[in-house]
């Protein structure tokens, strides 16, 4: 009989490569020896240090899959996962620091940039030098971002762009923006732009008072008549497929993180229940809490195979946008039900920050929210197996 491994049921170890594992060794360590020990007061104050994206860079952890030509490792889209686990093992705002910088900032400039802009942003992105944020989500326009408001009108050197972008990760501290409007020149199609800290007209005012992902600043762009060259504009896409195929990245990232998250709270919930006893014996000796632990290990387990997949199908080139919202829709989904499982199996001491499963729990309130709901999966995925439109 061979030896069951607990925290590795199915033995994902033993299918990924060397890089891979060396690329997470490097993420775990960071992420256990420099963000846990500072994300308990950070959550509480409500902190963003941005130190932390330097940092990140230092180790090679920003925009991992882009090639060393711009500073990149070059490295896979599983080991793009990998850091994302291990970064949301501690935190989901922390990951989301990361992943809005590698996915929806390097990656648009990285794909769809001219030589000049990948030349000017991306080592500087990619060391963590600088900071960049993404800007689809308006006040009126969420699931729904055709529906935005804000456009670029040509002017007679570049465009004017006008109108107001919300729930933004990082943009209270950005130095790059990248920003999508409706521009009237190309027909009122999408198109991308990439705007700098300090143009006149262009502001990000922070979201106080969140009560989820409090380790990670979130603020409005607005953009009042903010004038840029022709050089801003990113040349290469048109269309909603711009900010989708950013989105595609940073969603795939997310379905690994969150089961980070997961992780984290299931090892505590065994943990706690290993070492309380009552009625005499370890919580841990009942049915039910050894039933709630197998849930949680079935599930994460599940998930974390169907997250390797769909990473080795983007590293064959063969992934599509579906398989994307099924890995993101679910983990997101389950993690949220295992956090939420786990805060309930610490009783009481559940809801203090020092056992931190809560903090996971209501984090992840978010990350089952941003980058396309739970349920706007579902319609994704039922659109795709019907051929039907639900969406409106
Ligand atoms: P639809 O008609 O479906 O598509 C319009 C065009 O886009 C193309 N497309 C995609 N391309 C690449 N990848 C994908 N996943 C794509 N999905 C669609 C499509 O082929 C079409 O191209 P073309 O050339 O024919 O024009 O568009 P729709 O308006 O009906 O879309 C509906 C829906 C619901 C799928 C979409 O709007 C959606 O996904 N809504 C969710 C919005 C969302 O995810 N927002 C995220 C904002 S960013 C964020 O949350 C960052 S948080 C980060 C952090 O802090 O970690
Ligand atoms: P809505 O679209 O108004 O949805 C509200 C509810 O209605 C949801 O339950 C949704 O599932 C449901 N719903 C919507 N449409 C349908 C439908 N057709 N049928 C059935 N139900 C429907 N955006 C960015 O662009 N960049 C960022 O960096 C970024 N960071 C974020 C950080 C945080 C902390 C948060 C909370 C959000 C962030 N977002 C960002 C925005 C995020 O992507 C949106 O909040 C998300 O897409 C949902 O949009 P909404 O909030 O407008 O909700």
């Amino acid at each position: 009989r061979n030896q069951f491994q607990w925290d590795d049921a199915f033995l994902l170890e033993d299918q990924l490569t060397e890089d891979e594992r060396m690329i997470r060794d490097t993420a775990r360590a960071y992420a256990q020896d420099k963000l846990q020990p500072r994300v308990i007061e950070a959550y509480r104050e409500e902190a963003t240090d941005p130190s932390i994206f330097r940092e990140m860079g230092e180790l090679g952890l920003l925009g991992v899959t882009v090639s060393d030509t711009y500073g990149g490792v070059g490295a896979s889209y599983v080991a793009y996962g990998l850091v994302a686990r291990e970064v949301e093992r501690v935190d989901s705002g922390y990951r989301s620091m990361m992943s809005v910088q590698s996915s929806l900032v390097i990656y648009p400039i990285y794909a769809y940039g001219s030589e000049e802009q990948k030349q000017k942003y991306l080592p500087k992105l990619i060391s963590g030098e600088w900071i960049g944020c993404f800007g689809l989500t308006e006040p009126d326009a969420g699931s729904d971002p055709g529906g935005m408001k804000t456009r670029a009108i040509k002017t007679d050197v570049g465009y004017r762009l006008s109108g107001s972008k919300m729930w933004i990760s990082n943009a209270p501290i950005a130095d790059v923006f990248v920003v999508w409007a409706k521009s009237e020149a190309h027909g009122g199609a999408i198109r991308g732009f990439v705007l700098e800290k300090g143009m006149k007209g262009l502001s990000a005012p922070k979201i106080a008072g969140k009560l989820s992902l409090r380790a990670s600043i979130t603020g409005e762009i607005v953009l009042a008549d903010v004038e840029v060259g022709e050089d801003a504009l990113l040349p290469n896409v048109e269309g909603l497929k711009g900010p989708f195929g950013c989105l595609n990245r940073a969603r795939y990232g997310i379905s690994w993180g969150s089961l980070g998250a997961a992780e984290f709270c299931w090892h505590a919930a065994r943990q706690y229940g290993l070492d309380r006893k009552q009625f005499g014996r370890p919580l841990a000796q009942t049915q039910l809490f050894q039933k709630k632990l197998a849930d949680m290990q079935t599930e994460i387990s599940l998930g974390l195979l169907a997250s390797l997949r769909v990473g080795r199908l983007m590293d064959e080139g063969k992934m599509a946008p579906e398989m994307i919202s099924i890995v993101k829709r679910n983990n997101c989904g389950k993690a949220l039900d295992i956090a939420r499982m786990a805060r309930d199996m610490h009783g009481g001491n559940g809801i203090s920050e020092e056992f931190q499963v809560m903090r996971h729990m209501v984090n992840l309130e978010t990350v089952n929210t941003y980058e396309g709901t739970h349920d706007v999966h579902a319609l994704i995925l039922g659109r795709a197996q019907t051929g039907l439109q639900a969406f409106f």
